[in-house]
């Protein structure tokens, strides 16, 4: 076993902070890393937290984290925000609770830059969450901006998926249309301090009852007021219902071999690319590149053709 590896696993946070440097770097060291921590996992339940930004993301884990710990839990962190440029430590919300939380020998916090492309983002703060898991966090949070397709990605890794919404957001009904109401678990109107809370709450519950959720887990809108610690709690109870009935309805196993299903494939596509362009080099796709420069062909067909080929030649018996 690797050393590294071994230290993470003994619950070292510095191993573990080197180790998910390496992941977020792609050096060519971290496949051999994770394919061992991935052996070491117990499955902690994944939640996402998700929406706009200033909506109160990190203030509410910050509040989860605390409840959490209050409970007996260890707790991992990741938070992917683009939007934020925050430097150093400034993760959470509020930097006196964070630096209190983060103290915590039991709370381990990373936050995620904008370092490479958002597609890759996604699969690294899966890796991440694999290396907290097999590091002993039996509850891992992922705070993400929910803007693009590719936050969305990055929410989909989670087992239950918070959606944070506030009051004078009156577009996020239209969020909603956008994709939200699809990964939301739980929904949270959050500032309820300001005025139009209510409101907010009665929207979204009318934009939900509209859908037939015969069978399926209806989404409860919740209020806090995450600034002041009022109503994380009932968040947090709603996180454990969602838990017992993806639990007794089998949909937890269904959602993570979805997940495993799609992180083989993706995995699968990157390493055809890169074996590709290894074989065939770059002049190959130059000349593909020509073809659909010169008005030869689409793109699309420039695929489908180069696909036919690499699967014809593989599958063609050898002389
Ligand atoms: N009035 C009010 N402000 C809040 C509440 N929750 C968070 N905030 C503030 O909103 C700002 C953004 O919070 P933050 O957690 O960083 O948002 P994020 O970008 O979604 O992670 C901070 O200044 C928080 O103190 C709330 O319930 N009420
Ligand atoms: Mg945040």
């Amino acid at each position: 076993m690797d050393p590294l590896v071994e230290r993470v696993l003994q619950g070292e946070k510095s191993a573990l902070a080197r180790v998910i440097s390496r992941i977020e770097n792609r050096e060519p060291q971290a496949v051999a890393l994770l394919d061992e921590l991935f052996l070491h996992q117990k499955a902690a339940p994944r939640i996402g937290v998700t929406g706009p930004p200033g909506a109160g993301k990190s203030t509410l884990v910050t509040g989860l984290i605390r409840i959490l710990r209050e409970q007996g839990h260890r707790v991992g962190v990741v938070a992917v925000d683009p939007t934020s440029p925050f430097s150093g430590g400034a993760v959470l919300g509020d930097r006196v609770r964070m630096n209190e939380v983060a103290l915590d020998p039991g709370v381990f916090i990373r936050s995620m830059a904008t370092r490479g492309s958002l597609g890759g983002l996604a699969s690294t703060s899966r890796e991440v969450c694999e290396a907290l898991d097999a590091f002993g966090s039996d509850r891992i949070l992922l705070e993400t901006v929910g803007v693009g397709q590719s936050e969305l990605d990055v929410a989909q890794a989670a087992d239950s998926t918070v959606v944070v919404v506030v009051p004078e957001s009156g577009d996020s009904v239209q969020a909603l249309k956008a994709g939200l109401m699809e990964i939301a678990d739980i929904f949270v109107v959050n500032k309820a301090d300001r005025e139009g809370a209510d409101r907010m709450v009665h929207d979204l519950e009318s934009a939900l009852s509209l859908k037939n959720w015969k069978d399926r887990w209806k989404p409860p809108v919740l209020k806090t007021v995450a600034s002041r610690g009022e109503g994380i709690r009932e968040v947090n109870e709603a996180l454990e219902r969602h838990a017992a009935w993806q639990l007794e309805t089998g949909q937890l196993s269904h959602r993570r071999r979805e997940s495993v299903g799609a992180r083989i494939l993706e995995l699968t596509r990157e390493a055809v690319t890169r074996a590709v362009l290894a074989k065939a080099g770059r002049p190959e796709l130059e000349a593909r590149v020509d073809a659909v420069l010169k008005g030869v062909e689409s793109p699309y067909r420039a695929a489908e053709r180069w696909a036919a080929e690499l699967l014809d030649t593989a599958n063609a018996p050898s002389p």
